[in-house]
């Protein structure tokens, strides 16, 4: 029998001959390995050193302008039957897919150094754990990938013990934009990537295996793995509630993943732990409820917006040990992007002298990639082995009118579809226009390895007589007046939200049944302080009867557009919900008391 690690050298050799690199290296993880990486890189150009005695350990990768953020367009799903993929996903049939790349990978790594980049996609010791192996061509994706991943020889043996893991092979190329692809082949494990060094399409740890191809092996094997933050909420009295959130790239979850709660709160002793920031595999455990873990080592954050008053965890944090990709610089070569209140650009993202006029200093998808255990809100089950238990799950997208500040889904299958038919604004995270509004279904349109409609079914599956699921939640911080001013301060404050929830869990909220599900009851959430007048508040807890049928309307629509595959279950709940409203809409028409309030 052939070991594991035979098969590893076959597919290294294989590539080789056809990548022709100058020299291989098998990346064992140490940091003399990475102190190697960062001087190769330093010299090349490809990082340039920060400020040492402010920000010691930190480098600025500056990108190539056409090569900032995810492309979705060009990102592939190649199932060998198209309707696998499904209308959620881009397609190729897989032997046309890999001849085109194969094609562009030829010869590619002439001159360079292939990197064998064997990592864990979790904690090293989890069951619930994977591993790939990342071949590169790529420095500064090795070295985002040992601070992304558990990465080097605790992987290699962990791979060699269990005798499978998914392939991601992976080249910069010419870093045109007109040859690259970013294609997976979930039925072979396996993901090949060229022409693009963005985080997203290159550090394949990330998006294309704990997202793309771990959602359909987590469809085979009968767990999730979805695009949600991971957060403790301690209370008072030292109980740990965890929670899994769901929302659109560049939307808030680093930012909601460590917040630190307002001062009343800490006061009283509440406290936000963070498991991770961007990606949660579930799985039911024998109590019947969902543990999850966080499969990253490290935060990927977008840079703009973070400050001391959004996220002062995250700042903490990006003193050391960070690089930072296509942020500005100040004179005294500091990191420096919009949002923060010191310090002034004097470089902008592509090296220019910064010229307010010109636009933004920093690219508005500017990263920084740090090591999760540095942020200060870091919590120890990070590295559980089981996992964290999960109290409730939530979803939530940018905005701006309709969707009230928060509620809860009634069970398992209006949550489901509360989560399939959530919608967003769109963003820098990935090409292409910002803010129209697109759906979003549990934040996973552009991560979802397979057709939405056996996504969903695989959700409503989880409801079983043993389970012990959590409880569905949806917000919207992101509501805005007639002005266009947001309606809710959110960062610190959304701990209100938060506690809520808590309340809601442990039974000690009764909440407002409304047709479109459960809102918080008068005095329940917590505004103490805020200032808010009833013209903000009205509109943050209301439910605009018209406005939910246009919006069920335009779910039913994107819902069929997925044929008969859509679980019959999802159509039924949707017209459920619809009916409750048109009930609500008729008994509102009809003159009857005010609500006490
Ligand atoms: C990310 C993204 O980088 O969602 O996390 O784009
Ligand atoms: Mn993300």
């Amino acid at each position: 029998m052939t070991s594991t690690l035979d098969a590893l050298n076959r597919w290294v050799d294989d590539v080789a001959a056809l990548t022709r690199p100058a020299r291989i290296h098998w990346c064992d993880g140490s940091q003399d390995e990475y102190r190697d990486l960062i001087a190769v890189m330093l010299e090349r150009g490809d990082l340039i050193e920060l400020n040492q005695a402010t920000h010691p350990g930190c480098y600025l990768h500056r990108s190539d302008p056409q090569d900032v953020a995810r492309v979705e367009k060009l990102t592939l799903v190649c199932h060998p039957d198209r309707d696998d993929a499904g209308p959620n996903n881009q397609w190729m049939d897989p032997h046309e897919a890999h001849a085109r790349i194969d094609a562009l990978f030829e010869g590619c790594m002439a001159g360079r150094t292939l990197y064998v980049v064997p990592y864990c996609m979790g904690p090293i010791g989890s069951p619930l754990a994977r591993c790939g192996v990342e071949i590169t061509d790529s420095p500064y994706v090795v070295a985002n990938m040992r601070i992304m991943t558990r990465m080097g020889k605790a992987a290699l043996q962990r791979i060699e013990r269990e005798g499978h893991f998914v392939k991601g092979l992976h080249s910069t190329g010419e870093l045109d934009p007109e040859r690259r692809w970013i294609m997976h082949f979930p039925e072979e494990l396996s993901i090949k990537s060229y022409g693009s060094g963005y985080g997203g399409n290159a550090l394949l740890g990330k998006k294309c295996h704990a997202l793309r191809i771990a959602s359909h092996q987590a469809r085979q094997e009968g767990w999730l793995a979805e695009h949600m933050l991971i957060l403790g909420i301690e209370n008072p009295e030292g109980e740990i509630h965890y929670i899994a959130a769901a929302f659109p790239s560049a939307c808030g979850k680093t930012n909601l993943a460590m917040l630190i709660p307002p001062e009343g709160y800490r006061n009283q002793g509440w406290k936000i732990w963070t498991v991770g920031d961007d990606i949660c595999w579930m799985t039911p455990g024998e109590d019947g409820r969902l543990w999850a873990i966080n499969p990253e080592a490290g935060y990927f954050g977008v840079a703009p917006g973070t400050s001391e008053k959004t996220n002062p965890n995250a700042l903490a944090m990006l003193h050391r040990n960070a690089i930072f990709t296509n942020v500005a610089v100040t004179a005294d070569m500091q990191p420096w992007w919009e949002g923060l209140t010191s310090g002034t650009p004097a470089t902008d993202w592509q090296g220019r002298d910064h010229d307010p006029a010109a636009g933004p200093a920093a690219h508005p998808n500017s990263r920084f990639t740090v090591a999760a255990s540095q942020c200060p809100s870091w919590s120890p089950e990070a590295e559980s082995a089981q996992g964290v238990p999960i109290s409730a799950i939530v979803f939530g997208g940018r905005r701006q009118s309709l969707v009230p500040l928060v509620f809860e889904a009634r069970n398992w299958t209006h949550g489901v579809l509360v989560g399939a038919s959530m919608a967003s604004e769109t963003t820098a995270a990935a090409t292409g226009q910002v803010g129209v509004v697109r759906r979003d279904p549990m934040a996973m349109k552009p991560f979802c390895g397979y057709n939405y409609a056996d996504y969903f079914a695989h959700w409503l599956s989880f409801d079983t007589p043993n389970a012990k699921l959590p409880s569905i939640f949806h917000v919207n911080w992101f509501r805005k007046d007639a002005d266009g001013h947001f309606l809710w301060p959110g960062f610190g404050e959304n701990m209100r939200v938060l506690e809520w929830m808590l309340k809601r869990v442990t039974g000690q909220a009764q909440g407002r049944e409304t047709p479109i599900g459960i809102l918080p009851g008068e005095g329940e959430l917590d505004l103490d302080g805020l200032g808010l007048d009833r013209a903000t508040l009205d509109p943050l807890f209301e439910v605009d009867r018209a406005g939910w049928q246009s919006e069920l309307e335009a779910i039913r629509a994107y819902l069929d557009d997925y044929g008969p595959r859509m679980p019959k279950a999802l159509r039924d709940e949707l017209q459920r919900v619809s009916d409750a409203l048109q009930a609500d809409l008729q008994e509102s028409s009809t003159p009857r008391k005010a609500a006490a309030s």
